[in-house]
């Protein structure tokens, strides 16, 4: 026998890490796994700084910052302020308490320990009862193709503020990574019930994760079924650069664009009451497709959502082999 189900929520950044909390809402402790892209962290400061990792990893502790998505509620900002006094570079907005994260992850690092130990540490310490796992321990790095040349993701992120016209990406490392040992124990786990994509940057946030090459090849020859929620709701993405990105990649700003993108690798997509208007559309293409509500205001709609997602995964068939 399997088990109770088992669930692998992928994850980015503010979107992932809400549907990770709803999730994390509906499911025991140990019926969740949020695997996490890794691929937008950097050296900064000396400092080893893993964006989206930390967001999830607040967002289920509920020390995240509401506003931003990212970074930690009620946060002082003494230490970025004085280092701009000393000519420091404060483009990347580190606040005080986030700064504690990432001094002790750097010092952990250095002593040789893996990223997934570290996050594992620092989510237990946090009282995230969850599995949070980054996708890799490897490192993986996106770089992005612009019309003004290539540039670090941080750089066009924040540095840049997603202004340069993006013409496509590269995941340096990621051909050579492996995941990590919780992705890698979950993909092998018979209880394993449905992957969950969560409403996240498919190209830069999920990419990475299912390009993993022990992923991919275990998502082409999966038998359980794999759900995504679209970034994009009514023609914008809830947060974040997706829309303009998709127009410069000259893709259809709309979930039904989002569901090109993933193709096969989805066997059905959540969209937003907002687009209903597609849903016909996009079944004739053979994806079940769920209608929701799916923007997460408040915990309340991030459970809902869960829900949602969770039945929906419940309702489809198994993949034949
Ligand atoms: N995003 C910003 O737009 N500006 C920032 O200054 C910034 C700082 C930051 C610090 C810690 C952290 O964990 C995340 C931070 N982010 C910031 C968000 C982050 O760069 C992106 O949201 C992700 O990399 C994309 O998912």
């Amino acid at each position: 026998m399997a088990g109770a189900p088992l669930y692998l929520a992928l994850a980015g950044g503010v979107g992932g890490a809400r549907l990770a909390d709803g999730l994390a809402g509906a499911l025991p402790a140990d019926r969740l796994t949020v695997a996490v892209n890794t691929a937008d962290d950097f050296e900064h400061l000396g400092l080893r700084i893993s964006p989206d990792l930390d967001t999830v990893t607040y967002t289920l502790a509920g020390v995240e910052d509401p506003q931003t998505g990212w970074g930690r509620a009620g946060e002082s900002w003494a230490a970025l302020e004085a280092l701009g006094a000393l000519g420091g570079e404060t483009w990347f907005r580190l606040g005080d308490r986030d700064l504690a994260v990432h001094l002790l992850r750097s010092a952990m690092a250095r002593t040789g320990r893996p990223l997934s130990e570290i996050a594992a540490g620092l989510a237990r310490a946090l009282g995230v009862a969850h599995r949070v796992v980054p996708m890799t321990d490897d490192e993986v790095r996106t770089v992005v193709h612009t019309a003004e040349g290539a540039l670090a993701f941080q750089d066009y992120f924040v540095r840049r503020g997603c202004a340069p016209a993006v013409e496509g990406f590269a995941f340096e490392g990621l051909a050579g990574a492996a995941p990590a040992p919780g992705l890698a124990e979950c993909l092998e786990d018979p209880a394993l019930a449905a992957v969950l994509i969560g409403p996240s940057n498919p190209y830069v946030s999920i990419a990475p994760i299912v390009g993993l090459p022990e992923v991919a090849a275990f998502l082409a020859r999966r038998t359980v079924p794999a759900v995504a929620v679209s970034p994009i709701v009514g023609g914008a993405a809830v947060k974040g650069p997706l829309a303009k990105m998709m127009a410069e990649l000259g893709a259809e700003v709309s979930a039904a664009g989002v569901a090109a993108h993933y193709g096969a690798l989805i066997d059905g997509l959540v969209i937003d009451r907002a687009d209903a208007a597609l849903a016909a559309r996009l079944r004739s293409t053979g994806l079940a497709v769920a209608v929701a509500d799916t923007v997460m205001r408040d915990r309340a709609g991030r459970r809902a959502l869960a829900r949602t997602v969770l039945d929906f995964a419940a309702g489809l068939a198994p993949r034949a082999r």
